[in-house]
């Protein structure tokens, strides 16, 4: 168990640590890039997770080890920067927002490491954002909430890291219950449980093992134009302040006649964003096909109109299309590579695994790394 192994690793460091906390990766059913256009989001924390031992220090120093990569990384509270390295940044980022904010922290030494896959779009990076924010509350009594615990996660990574993400990933890390997706209002940060009847499905997932360099640039991108195409449509309608408040008509009139890109990015941003809100209906009336269905619509938006697909996760979704023991798939996340996400009758996971594993072989010359997961409790204290 990774909690056991992780208090064994931090001992050998630092000695005894003080508290060892767990934060997921996540899963997203539908509605993708909604959350910085201000809709809906309908995700899940999920089984695999990062766990981050940790302990206070005497001094102002922060010594750092990430278990699985074996690196040490060591700096001081005083004069926070980027380290030039990739996994350390989450965590200074978090320490660097909760200083600004005005808490005080003192030294302290962690390990960080975990199960969930790097690189596979599963919000790894989120889960160490939100396992750090947790456990510096916890360890110097800072009483800060878990929605502004998520804020100040996701400023770490806008800010400190460069990335413009929006707001679902630590949310949802945070947040997550079991057997639970979380309808999401990324506005006003009100949201819901909704129960993800899993007795006759499963949730499984295919690593495409690629993560196209375009990634961050083009999510970037994507921020912009799709602001573009607000700051078009408020001139018409100045209630329109993000693409929530817009609709299918307003875009029709507003953007069709104009420049194709910022009309296709808006088009499918709001037909998308209604798209989770009638998937939501779906799952209260236990319609998994209909809900099915509207998850291969939200594949080919994101493909052809939004243009954050890549061939990898295109043939990934093709091979299972018409697949009568797949109800939905699409590709998840920021796009570019990552996992695609399956709805699978239950019974036909290992099947439906080997067959596409083989298809993806032949097609791309690839290894096809398939997961099954369970939906999990966000982050909590474990030891
Ligand atoms: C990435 C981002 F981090 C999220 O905020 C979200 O925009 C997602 O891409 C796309 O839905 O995971």
């Amino acid at each position: 168990m990774i909690s056991e192994e992780i208090g064994r690793i931090y001992n050998e460091h630092f000695g005894a640590q003080d508290l060892i906390v767990r934060s997921p990766g996540r899963i997203n059913l539908i509605g993708e890039h909604t959350d910085y256009n201000m809709g809906f989001v309908l995700p899940a924390a999920i089984d695999k997770a990062i766990y981050m031992a940790i302990g206070k220090r005497n001094d102002q120093q922060i010594h750092l080890y990430a278990g699985d990569l074996g690196e040490s990384y060591e700096t001081s509270l005083q004069g926070l920067k980027k380290s030039g390295r990739h996994w350390p940044d989450y965590i200074l980022g978090v320490v660097d927002e909760f200083t600004k904010a005005g808490y005080t922290l003192n030294g302290f030494n962690a390990v960080v490491m975990g199960d969930v896959p790097l690189g596979a779009g599963l919000s790894s990076s989120a889960a160490v954002e939100c396992v750090t924010a947790f456990a510096l509350n916890e360890l110097f009594g800072l009483g800060i909430d878990k929605k502004a615990m998520v804020q100040f996660s996701q400023r770490a990574e806008n800010e400190f890291v460069g990335m413009k993400c929006g707001i679902m990933d630590q949310f949802a890390s945070m947040f997550g219950k079991k057997e639970h997706v979380i309808r999401l209002d990324c506005r006003s940060l009100e949201y819901a449980y909704m129960p993800f009847e899993t007795t006759d499905i499963s949730i499984l997932l295919f690593d495409t093992g690629v993560k196209h360099s375009l990634a961050s640039s083009e999510y970037n991108t994507r921020r912009l134009e799709c602001e573009e195409g607000v700051s078009i449509i408020h001139q018409k309608y100045p209630s329109v302040q993000s693409l929530r408040d817009a609709d299918a008509a307003m875009v029709e009139e507003c953007l069709s006649q104009g420049n194709q890109t910022i009309y296709r990015r808006c088009r499918f941003m709001v037909d998308e964003i209604q798209r989770v809100q009638d998937a939501c209906n779906d799952l209260v009336n236990h319609d998994l096909a209909s809900f099915g269905k509207k998850m291969y619509a939200t594949h080919d938006g994101l493909s052809k109109m939004y243009e954050v697909s890549c061939p990898e996760a295109d043939g990934l979704v093709d091979m299972v299309r018409n697949n009568s023991n797949v109800l939905g798939a699409r590709m998840m996340g920021g796009g570019f590579g990552g996992c695609t996400i399956n709805i699978v009758k239950k019974g036909a996971e290992k099947e439906l695994a080997e067959n596409t594993a083989e298809q993806y072989r032949k097609r791309f010359n690839l290894e096809l790394k398939t997961y099954v997961v369970a939906i999990d409790n966000g982050t909590s204290v474990v030891a």
